[in-house]
Order: C-alpha cells, then structure tokens, then sequence
C-alpha cells in the first residue's frame, strides 16, 4: 500500500497537473490507508492555490481553472462520507445560515465549512453562493439564527460582508457574524465587527465558542 506522503503528493499534483483520473484514485488509495480526511483536502487546496496563482500570472487560463475546480470538487466527494463520519448524534447546536457573498461564486471552501459545522452538531442552513445580504437576513430571522457566516474570496467582493454585518444590525438580528475565504483577515474581521475563521476545520470550534456554549 502506498505511503501516506505518496498519497498527498498525488492529491496534490494531480489538481496541479489536472489529472482527473489520478485525482479519484489518490482520493480512494486516502481512504483505503486510513489518511485523515482533512489532510487529503488540505493537499488537494494546496493543489488549486497554485493552479489559482498560474492563473493569476496568466500561465494558466480560466478553463483550466474551471477544470481544476471540477477536479477537486470530484476528490472532496469521495472524502466527504469520511469527514462526516465524525458527526455527533445529538440534537443541533444552532442553527448556523452560510452563504458565499453576493457576486462571489466560489464555494468550494464555503462547503467544507458547512461539511464540519454539521459534523460539530450544528444545523446549517446553506443559502448557497452569489447570495444576496438580504437572503442573509431574511433566513437568519426566518430560522432564528444562533450564528451566520459569509465567504469571501474575492477582493472585489470582501467589501460586502460589512454590508452583511451592518444590515443585520439594522434588522434587530443579533446572530453574530463569522467571515472567511481567502480575500479575509483577522484585521479586516475585526474592523467590520465580524469574527474571522481561517479554516473549515476551526469553523465548528470557533462558531460554538461565538454562540456561548463551547470552548
Ligand atoms: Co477564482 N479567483 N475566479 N475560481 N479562484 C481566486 C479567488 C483568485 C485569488 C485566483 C487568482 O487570481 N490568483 C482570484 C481573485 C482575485 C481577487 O481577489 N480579486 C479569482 C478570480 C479572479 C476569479 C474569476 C473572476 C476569474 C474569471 O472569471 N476571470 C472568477 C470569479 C467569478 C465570480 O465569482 N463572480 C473565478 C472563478 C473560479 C472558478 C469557478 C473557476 C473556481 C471556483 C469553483 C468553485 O468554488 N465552485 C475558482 C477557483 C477554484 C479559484 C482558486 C484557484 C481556489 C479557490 C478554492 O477553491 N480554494 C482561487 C485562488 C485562491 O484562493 N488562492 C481563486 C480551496 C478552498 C478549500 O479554499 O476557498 O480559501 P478556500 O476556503 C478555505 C478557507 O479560506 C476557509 O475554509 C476553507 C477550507 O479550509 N473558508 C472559510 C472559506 N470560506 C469560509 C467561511 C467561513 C470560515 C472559513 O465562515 C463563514
């Protein structure tokens, strides 16, 4: 069987060298020798950060990044029953309303944070990408959110998670607001009176510790 660094460096080189084929099986051979989950999508991230930097010096085109991200969106598929497996049977924690912000279409990151939010007991009430701030509200106060969540990978679209923190303020929505994505700081989190979350695998932690009922 092969070696737990073999597998994630055949994850990682196959999002990077766009090899579907090679993308699946490094997927299953991960399962099959026990790999964390977590770790398998780490590499696979680190894969389309670089497609996502060719990109950017304009060695790559946008095809290929479309192509990269169908590749790594067939990965997380096969690892995501695994992720899941850690899922505690009890009853919600929160209902937790996550979006990606409006004109922002990524949302691989935005479904791995729903992936171990519902994996840490919370209900997520995914609005799903390109969300408009007022579905933001109006689902928050629909399900009586404990806690809301906006993604941001775009710098051009960072702008409207404060508009998202000011219009539920303004409709009396107390939920707080948890921001991450790859255009988020900390400093900007704090700036706009959000909480900023660095990765899916902290999402559960930090959004229990924000609502008062964990760590
Ligand atoms: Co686009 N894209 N893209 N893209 N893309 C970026 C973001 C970019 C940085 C690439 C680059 O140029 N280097 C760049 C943005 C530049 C900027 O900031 N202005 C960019 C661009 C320009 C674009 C287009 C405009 C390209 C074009 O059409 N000309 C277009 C956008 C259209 C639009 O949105 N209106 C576009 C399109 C796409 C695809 C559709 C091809 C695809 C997305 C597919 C999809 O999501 N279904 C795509 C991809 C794949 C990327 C990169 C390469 C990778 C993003 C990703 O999935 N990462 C990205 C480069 C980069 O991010 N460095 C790029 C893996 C994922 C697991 O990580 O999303 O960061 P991430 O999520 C992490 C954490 O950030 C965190 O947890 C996750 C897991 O740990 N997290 C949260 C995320 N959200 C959170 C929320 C939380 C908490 C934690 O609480 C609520």
């Amino acid at each position: 069987m092969a070696d737990k660094q073999s597998i994630l460096n055949e994850l990682e080189n196959s999002v990077k060298t766009l090899d579907q084929a090679a993308a699946v099986e490094g997927a299953k051979k991960a399962i099959a020798a026990g790999v964390s989950p977590v770790e398998a999508i780490d590499a696979l991230s680190r894969g389309i950060r670089e497609v996502g930097e060719k990109f950017a010096k304009k060695e790559m085109f946008v095809v290929e990044l479309i192509y990269a991200a169908s590749i790594m969106e067939e990965a997380i598929k096969l690892l995501e029953p695994e992720l899941k497996k850690s899922r505690e049977k009890r009853h919600s924690t929160a209902n937790f309303v996550l979006g990606t912000v409006a004109g922002d279409i990524h949302d691989i990151g935005k479904n791995l944070v729903k992936i171990m939010l519902e994996a840490g007991g919370f209900e997520v009430h995914d609005i799903g990408k390109d969300a408009q701030t007022e579905t933001f509200i109006s689902k928050s106060k629909e399900v009586g959110a404990g806690i809301a969540g906006a993604s941001s990978l775009m710098t051009t679209t960072v702008d409207v998670q404060k508009e998202i923190v000011d219009a539920l303020r303004s409709a009396g929505v107390k939920a707080p607001l948890m921001v991450g994505g790859a255009a988020v700081s900390e400093e900007w989190a704090k700036e706009i009176g959000a909480h900023y979350c660095a990765d899916a695998g902290t999402a559960a932690e930090l959004a229990k510790h924000l609502i008062g009922k964990g760590a």
